[in-house]
């Protein structure tokens, strides 16, 4: 009896702390915890991604394996994103997300939806090993990139 008293408790303090945020959607992270984690996996995708370019554009030595670990890494980090913006837009200073994303939702997630497809055509591209087979599904990726850039983070 202790215990369960105990464990309702411990469910209502979180629900207390968790906010308006987390109650609207379900799950979403609020504020800074969000913006930190969103940031965080863009950062990771391009620290993958750009050495991926360098190698498409001829700076530095095609890697074939490198290309396609780092590949396998950013469609797996595209996968995550998304979380990051649900339940947004998110009080905080440090971000460059315009509120178009939210006000474009279906918009940003269909972009999100083909930054997953693409990275993912992009990581089985690479399991081939060959730089003419991943040019294509590179650039295509990296549009996708440009695409919510333009729509969707201040300048
Ligand atoms: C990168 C990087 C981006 C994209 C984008 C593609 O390497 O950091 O944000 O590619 O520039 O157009």
């Amino acid at each position: 009896m202790r215990r369960l008293i105990a464990s309702g408790a411990v469910l209502a303090a979180t629900l207390l702390t968790a906010g308006p945020a987390a109650a609207q959607s379900g799950q979403a992270m609020s504020g800074e915890d969000a913006i930190e984690y969103r940031r965080a996996v863009f950062e990771v995708i391009a620290g993958n991604f750009k050495p991926m370019g360098a190698m498409v554009e001829g700076k530095i030595d095609y890697d074939a394996e490198r290309f396609a670990r780092n590949a396998e890494r950013v469609a797996a980090l595209s996968r995550m994103a998304l979380e990051g913006f649900e339940g947004g837009p998110h009080a905080g200073e440090d971000t460059e997300a315009l509120d178009a994303i939210w006000d474009q939702w279906e918009k940003f997630q269909q972009g999100m939806q083909q930054l997953q497809e693409r990275a993912q055509a992009l990581a089985s591209a690479a399991e081939g090993g060959e730089l003419s087979q991943v040019r294509g599904p590179f650039v295509e990726v990296a549009d996708t990139c440009k695409g919510c850039h333009d729509n969707f983070r201040e300048e």
